[in-house]
């Protein structure tokens, strides 16, 4: 499954995923044994590769002819991508579609070998040991698709707000796979609106970018209480209709003001999960239902909201947000990277295919209100500033309807907060040291607000926690009980929805995760053990906790 809902009536896709595939280890004790495996799947989950880092192949038969795209939706964290024997692409990051477009098939059976590797080295600037895992395979959804001639690679829709009513401005890229140059037809047209068409002349092996500005009327907005999510979709035609793409949207419109983040004109207030897209038995490649039940999960708890820390998420899941409501901060992948870090040779490519791969895919999703980056990186460094900025800068470039903001634990040296739009702060009291969190937190608050560049703008707390081991329980409440956890989370939650000009919490975090065996901290199990629930979703003592406190803050303030 790639999707909750249909994305083609005429291009032809068959899903390579969800059918077995043969997996082949390239090093180690098992090199060149092959085992069958279910993909989507990470090899941690098989029981010869629990702790396996080194590269691995897939391999799957398909039937094809002509020109087809390949496209997959995760492979973890390096992919190879041969065909009949030949290498035909490679893409970096566990957490960023790509595809691949391979010409002049002859009708038949080929193969395709999907080369992953999870190795950590200079090479991988934003995989590196850390505080969850980076797991090896095919972690998400993978599709072949049939071409003519062009094909449609995507359609953005971003409602825009004005005061005589509703806008859509759309943005439609047509590649073309052809040799020779052609003239087509495109219509676009958003669900109940008359279509708009436009004729397109396409040199060979060049793309366009069609835009326009579509006026809307009835029209229901997206909003928490009525999800309403409309189809837009482009048909590319010559003679025939040649490709189509069908995709969602919703009329909503966020903005902040002054200290207020607005959305539909109404400050939120944001009750949040941060998660990591990990289970015991699937690492990343959580499966639909899985997914869903996280979902179900957090509802219950009353939350609104969830952080996608620290990388785009698999696009099932920001579906399933789109259709319930749920408001999503999506960021990019990075996590605590030093300045060292930063100024690996590979890092501002690699940090800045992330965002440009994030929201070319992203774009329509209603759910994502925030887009964040860079969690807890230099920011209190002037070469962290730099990456801050161009990163930010690049954001808006691309998308100018969503607010900005990352994370970060650099309390009173943080010298980014003029670049967001949103001042963001990870803190700890209560766990790493013992300050009581109101006061913590109003002296952080105080001085954002009149020594910072951040004055005068939305304030959010995106992590906060404890850790808690399940089934710990003792009365003498100490640090890793369940007990303890809950009573911290009780102090942190009221302290921050009590703290004035807030706009929300994140608590660090939904479940227990499984950190890289590289790296060392203060992770009893090698987990981060700071879930409400632990990494089977069974509850702590804490779940009743943060349940009674999330239900009892409206959604708005
Ligand atoms: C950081 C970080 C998280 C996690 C958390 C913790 O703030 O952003 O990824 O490591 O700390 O558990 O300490």
């Amino acid at each position: 499954m790639i999707r909750t809902f249909r994305t083609n009536k005429i291009r032809k896709t068959t899903c390579l995923s969800g059918s077995l595939w043969e997996f082949s280890p390239c090093s180690g004790e098992w090199k060149g044994k092959v085992y069958p495996v279910a993909v989507p799947c990470c090899w941690e989950s098989l029981p010869d590769f629990s702790a396996y880092r080194g590269v691995g192949v897939f391999t799957k038969k398909f039937e094809a002819k002509g020109t087809i795209r390949l496209v997959f939706k995760g492979v973890s964290h390096t992919a190879r991508v041969c065909v009949d024997g030949k290498e035909m692409g490679s893409h970096y990051n566990a957490f960023t579609p790509f595809s691949i477009v391979v010409k002049g098939l002859e009708e038949g059976c080929h193969k395709l070998e999907v080369y992953a590797d999870n190795t950590f080295s200079e090479a991988s600037a934003l995989h590196v040991p850390n505080d969850y895992m980076s797991y090896g395979g095919i972690s998400r959804g993978v599709v072949l698709e049939e071409l003519e001639d062009a094909y449609i690679e995507y359609v953005h829709a971003v409602p825009i707000k004005e005061e005589d009513g509703w806008k859509v401005r759309t943005a439609v890229k047509v590649n073309s796979v052809s040799d020779e140059e052609k003239t087509y037809k495109l219509i676009v047209q958003v669900e109940g609106q008359p279509a708009v068409a436009e004729e397109v002349i396409l040199k060979g092996g060049e793309d366009v970018i069609v835009e326009k500005v579509i006026s809307s009327e009835d029209v229901e907005v997206w909003e928490m209480e009525n999800p309403r999510l409309y189809g837009i979709s482009a048909v590319l035609s010559a003679e025939e209709p040649v490709d189509d793409l069908i995709d969602r949207f919703g009329y909503r419109e966020v903005r902040v003001d002054g200290k207020d983040i607005l959305l539909n004109g109404k400050k939120i207030r944001i009750k949040g999960f941060c998660r990591h897209e990990d289970h015991p038995m699937y690492g990343c490649a959580l499966p639909f239902a899985a997914i869903e039940q996280d979902l179900q999960i957090a509802k219950d708890l009353g939350a609104n909201a969830i952080r996608t820390s620290h990388y785009p998420n698999d696009e099932l899941f920001l579906d399933l947000c789109d259709e319930q409501g749920i408001w999503v901060w999506e960021e990019n992948h990075a996590r605590g990277l030093s300045e060292e870090q930063m100024r690996n040779p590979n890092f501002e490519r690699q940090a800045e295919d992330c965002i440009r791969e994030m929201i070319t895919a992203h774009m329509n999703h209603p759910s994502i209100i925030i887009w964040g980056i860079l969690n807890e990186c230099a920011s209190e460094t002037e070469y962290g500033y730099e990456c801050y900025k161009k990163q930010y800068e690049l954001i808006h470039q691309m998308d100018d309807s969503r607010p900005r903001s990352s994370a970060s634990c650099k309390f009173k040296t943080d010298l980014c907060f003029g670049l967001p739009d949103i001042v963001s702060y990870n803190i700890y009291p209560e766990w790493y040291h013992d300050a009581p969190t109101g006061e913590y937190l109003a002296d952080l608050y105080n001085w954002v607000q009149t020594d910072s560049e951040g004055k005068g703008k939305p304030f959010l707390i995106t992590e906060i926690g404890a850790g808690a081991i399940y089934g710990y329980r003792t009365p003498a409440m100490c640090k890793w009980s369940e007990e303890y956890q809950a009573k911290a989370l009780e102090n942190q939650i009221t302290a921050v929805l009590g703290q004035e000009g807030c706009s929300g919490i994140f608590i660090w975090q939904f479940c227990d995760v499984r950190i890289s065996f590289e790296w060392f901290s203060n992770r009893p199990r090698t987990m981060n053990n700071k879930g409400i629930v632990d990494e089977y979703r069974r509850r702590k003592l804490s779940y009743d906790v943060v349940k009674r406190l999330y239900h009892s803050y409206s959604d708005y303030r």
